[in-house]
């Protein structure tokens, strides 16, 4: 078990250790984002049995060119979003090479002064955003509640959207494999936007990428004389897709709160697929008792068999959350797996 953004704004010794950095600042350099990392391997010793290393999603829009920033209680920040595809900067984000190994040699360099930090106690976990969830971001220019520009791209411009995901897609392949080199022992696709899309633009605009995700990195890896690592999918908010995410050709699928444990390992039936979620973090604002019962459904739900499951929650853990009430969290989950 884990759990998403287990190092960030919750913590008080991360807002020691960050000081006055910026939110990318503190990404560049290893040896802040490897304290980072190991804040909660620390502080819930014995518990916690994944660090995930501390970087971000977008940082593959800036290795493509894209200025990107953090805004402090706002989130992430594009100050040039693409606009439409006769764009200048389109052409240029679609057509410049991008340099992953160069542009995001810091995020390799703190995964393996991680790994050495970690000494074996725990293994390391990779990441990067899925080509949708990139996209709304390049496109919007941070969050959004209507993915008004997203939606005009994809409905009004599908080719030139096509064309940017499928960049996308190679670049996260690349991006992951250079993960897996420097030391990252598992890699985790998130698609925090899936759920954005229907049934059919889901079809379109996300699992084709996804599961080229899946393909490619094997090869990549194998062409760089790596081993295979586990793969996860997080396709949030997608719970129409679950039965197609068990077939995208990933190790591990993640789900959010609105998926039914039960029902998804039934819907899952025989693929040799681990699941990973699922409690909602809002229960983390509750009470111990109500966290208790969070976890009693998930172990009932998905503690089944020998198929294995990752616990976690549904999503990151929202700022303001009690460090302890994760704690319980974490003692719940340990108590009702170990009868
Ligand atoms: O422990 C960890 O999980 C830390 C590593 C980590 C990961 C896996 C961070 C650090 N970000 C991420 C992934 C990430 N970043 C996702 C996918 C997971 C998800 O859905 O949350 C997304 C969408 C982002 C983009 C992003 N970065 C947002 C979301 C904004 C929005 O539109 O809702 C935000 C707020 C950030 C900032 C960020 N990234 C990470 C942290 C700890 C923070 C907060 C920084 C701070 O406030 O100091």
């Amino acid at each position: 078990m884990w759990v998403m953004r287990q190092a960030g704004r919750y913590l008080p010794e991360y807002h020691e250790a960050k000081g006055s950095r910026d939110f990318f600042e503190c990404c560049r350099d290893p040896e802040v984002a490897s304290t980072l990392t190991l804040q909660p391997i620390e502080r819930y010793a014995g518990l916690i049995d994944a660090a995930i290393i501390f970087s971000d999603i977008l940082v593959i829009p800036q290795a493509m060119g894209m200025v990107v920033e953090m805004v402090d209680k706002k989130g992430p920040h594009f100050p040039q979003p693409l606009d439409t595809p006769a764009d200048d900067q389109y052409r240029q984000v679609l057509e410049r090479e991008t340099h992953v190994a160069d542009e995001l040699d810091y995020v390799y360099k703190a995964i393996t002064l991680t790994r050495n930090k970690l000494a074996g106690r725990v293994p390391l976990i990779g990441f990067c955003g899925a080509p949708w969830t990139l996209f709304c971001y390049m496109v919007e220019g941070g969050g959004t509640k209507l993915f008004a520009r997203s939606k005009t791209w994809i409905y009004k411009y599908p080719e030139e959207t096509k064309k940017l995901l499928l960049k996308l897609a190679d670049i996260c392949v690349e991006h992951l494999a250079l993960q897996v080199k420097a030391g990252a022992q598992l890699v985790m696709v998130f698609d925090s936007w899936a759920g954005e899309l229907g049934p059919s633009a889901f079809r379109d605009f996300s699992e084709p990428y996804l599961a080229h995700i899946a393909e490619k990195l094997p090869q990549k890896l194998q062409s760089l004389g790596l081993d295979r690592v586990p793969m996860t999918v997080f396709p949030k908010g997608a719970w129409h897709a679950l039965d197609a995410a068990c077939s995208l050709g990933f190790d591990v699928v993640g789900m959010d709160w609105l998926q039914d444990p039960a029902e998804a390992v039934r819907i899952r039936g025989d693929r040799p697929v681990v699941f990973q979620g699922n409690a909602d973090p809002g229960v983390l604002y509750g009470t111990k008792e109500g966290i208790t019962k969070a976890v009693e459904e998930m172990v009932k739900g998905f503690w089944v068999g020998n198929k294995g499951w990752i616990a976690n929650l549904g999503h990151g853990i929202t700022p303001g959350v009690d460090p302890e009430n994760l704690k319980h969290f974490f003692q719940e989950i340990h108590r009702l797996t170990k009868q």
